[in-house]
Parts: structure tokens; C-alpha cells; sequence
């Protein structure tokens, strides 16, 4: 079986549209895994410290046949893959970041993973490029991903390209 997995992506650092690219080709090539679409890329006002970068950021949905902390912990992997340093300082800058926002309609709270993603509904970052890609979501506790967005204003953000101009060749 395969669930709808919706997966966060950031960065700040180190050319973050390259680090967004690479890690879309990576998203792609997971084993039991497709990529199904990427929404378009935002620029972002950094959440956190405001002395750093401003951020990109996309989502991207997985049709997933692993297990949420098989996949996180291969999110990990991408991130240490691509220079990720985990640094003392609360939401500083980083060169990726990937969540799992939503899997399925599966509510996990465990030490490592807490899904729907803890924070989503407060980032216009996260809301409004998974708003292009799902549609009429419902949350799995109920909430309307339309209700969330109206209380989310569309500020601090900038589109930057549509995903359909990305080339992922990975992608089937
Ligand atoms: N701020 C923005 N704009 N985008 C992010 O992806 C992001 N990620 C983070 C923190 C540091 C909270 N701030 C962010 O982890």
C-alpha cells in the first residue's frame, strides 16, 4: 500500500535553489517511493533569528510505500547527504531541511515524528505551496487545509518559478 506523503523542503544556505533541486532528485530516487509533484519554489522571510538568508522553500507529494520513520530516516540521510550541520542555535540557518508535513492520514506522535507536521499551520511557507499541490485537503484531526490558509496571510512570501518549469528527470 502507498500513502499520499507531503514533504517539506527549506534552505538558507549554500545555494539554496541548488539544494532544493538536488534534493527533489533525490526525493525521486527513494526506493518504494515516486515523486508525484512538486509545487512551485517561494522565497521566504526567515522564521526564527532574523541575521540570516532569506529561505527557499516547496513542497513536494511522494506516493510512499515505507514506513514514516524508514522515510525519515532517509530524509535525514539527504540532508547529511547534502552538508546539512546541526548547530546549536534554535531555527538557525540551514542548507536542507525536509519534513514530513502529512503521511497519509496517519496522526503519529512519537519522539522522532510528529505528523500532521507540529507547526504547519502558522507557516505561510509550508501552507500556500501545499495548497497548489493538494487541493482540498482534509487533515487527518479534521482540520480543512482552506481554513488554515485563511487564517494564514500570504505575507513574507514570494513565488518564484512554477513547478513545471523544473527539470526532474527522475520524476515518473
Ligand atoms: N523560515 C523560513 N522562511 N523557511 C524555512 O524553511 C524555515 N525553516 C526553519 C526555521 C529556522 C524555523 N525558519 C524557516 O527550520
Amino acid at each position: 500500500m502507498t500513502e499520499a506523503v507531503y514533504i517539506g523542503l527549506g534552505s538558507n544556505l549554500a545555494e539554496p535553489l541548488e539544494q532544493l533541486h538536488e534534493a527533489l532528485l533525490a526525493l525521486a530516487q527513494l526506493p518504494h517511493t515516486q515523486l508525484r509533484a512538486v509545487s512551485s519554489f517561494y522565497t521566504s522571510d526567515p522564521l526564527g533569528p532574523a541575521d540570516q538568508p532569506r529561505y527557499v522553500n516547496a513542497v513536494a507529494l511522494l506516493d510512499c510505500a515505507l514506513e514514516p520513520l524508514t522515510l525519515l530516516d532517509a530524509l535525514q540521510q539527504i540532508e547529511l547527504n547534502q552538508g546539512r550541520v546541526r548547530k546549536a542555535e534554535r531555527w538557525g540557518p540551514r542548507t536542507l531541511d525536509l519534513d514530513i508535513l502529512l503521511f497519509g492520514q496517519r496522526l503519529l506522535d512519537e519522539p522522532r515524528l510528529r505528523v500532521p507536521h507540529y507547526h504547519l499551520q502558522a507557516r505561510a511557507f509550508v501552507l500556500y505551496p501545499l495548497a497548489e499541490i493538494a487541493g482540498q485537503l482534509r487533515l487527518p484531526d479534521g482540520r480543512q487545509l482552506d481554513d488554515l490558509l485563511a487564517a494564514c496571510p500570504f505575507v513574507g512570501l514570494e513565488k518564484l518559478s512554477d513547478s513545471a518549469t523544473l527539470d526532474l528527470p527522475h520524476a515518473r
